[in-house]
């Protein structure tokens, strides 16, 4: 889809006619735009986070996990028209999954609910989307991005996961674990996410680059969560993160393995050894 304005016909109002909706001073845009915000005990911070979000949503879907506090509530009260979402297992990325699969726009945005991502920030990634990437994948170490809530030692995970996922998979990625990423809703058919934790972001991201999408990304600056704890574990989510790549290698020389034998039985030179 574009998001160049046709000329006006005979004084009609080109954004009335065409469904553009202005989303800056220099950009108007026809898709839908959902957010999807996983969201477990967060009711302290949801104030903070909804205040953020561009009025030109066209949807905000928040998938609970059974908190225990006034999440679902809180949330309600600010935003009208929220979408609330159960999610059936546990887990950051089945929340995930189950939030983007009750999606009804074509570029789903996702946004932690810890007050640590600003939705202002939106525009860049829908910007990219509509300029021609699949995936807009938010970078807190590329050039204009930043966190003041990662330690050194999460950041040398962060550092050390991303060099292995760019080395074994052909990417030149500056963040690997990072919440903040949007995408095209056709993406999804492409990547067919399966996973539960907080590996889910790393296996979009692997993902993407083995489908051969356009991932673009997007400088983002990450704010400390202001209530409440993390719930990662930096060593247990961390030997997850690990885990789904080598399962991604394994996968992707299989792959591999399998497309050459293919190749050469089609040329005629018999089985592979
Ligand atoms: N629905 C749901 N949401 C979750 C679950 N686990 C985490 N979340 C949400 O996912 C988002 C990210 O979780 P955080 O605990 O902030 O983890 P993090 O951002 O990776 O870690 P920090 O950098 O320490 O904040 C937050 O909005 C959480 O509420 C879960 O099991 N279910
Ligand atoms: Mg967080």
């Amino acid at each position: 889809m574009s998001s160049v304005l046709h000329p006006p016909s005979s004084g009609q109002d080109p954004l009335m006619a065409t469904h553009y909706r202005p989303i800056s001073s220099h950009l108007a845009i026809t898709p839908p735009v959902s957010v999807v915000i996983p969201a477990m005990n967060e009711a302290e911070n949801l104030p903070y986070v909804f205040k953020t979000l561009p009025d030109w949503i066209h949807e905000v879907v928040l998938v609970d996990g059974n908190s225990t506090d006034d999440t679902v509530e809180v949330a309600r009260s600010l935003w009208p028209g929220l979408r609330v979402v159960e999610q059936r297992g546990k887990g950051k990325g089945d929340a995930l999954i189950t939030g983007f699969e009750a999606c009804t726009g074509d570029i789903i945005v996702m946004v932690d609910a810890d007050g640590s991502a600003d939705g202002n920030e939106i525009v860049s990634y829908v910007s990219a989307l509509v300029s021609g990437a699949d995936f807009a994948k938010g970078s807190r170490f590329a050039n204009g991005g930043g966190t003041d809530d990662m330690t050194f030692i999460r950041k040398l995970g962060n550092w050390a996961l991303c060099t292995v996922v760019n080395r074994k998979f052909g990417a030149r990625y500056t963040d690997l674990c990072y919440g903040y990423n949007a995408f095209w809703r056709h993406c999804l058919d492409k990547i067919d996410l399966d996973c539960t934790g907080f590996e889910v972001e790393t296996l979009m991201n692997i993902r993407v680059v083995k489908a051969g999408l356009k991932v673009q990304e997007i400088p983002s600056h990450e704010y400390l969560r202001i209530h409440g704890t993390s719930n990662l574990r930096a060593v247990r989510d961390g030997l997850r993160v690990l885990k789904v790549i080598l399962a991604e290698r394994s996968n992707r020389r299989a792959l591999l393995r399998q497309a050459r034998q293919e190749r050469l039985l089609n040329t005629g030179r018999g089985e592979v050894s």
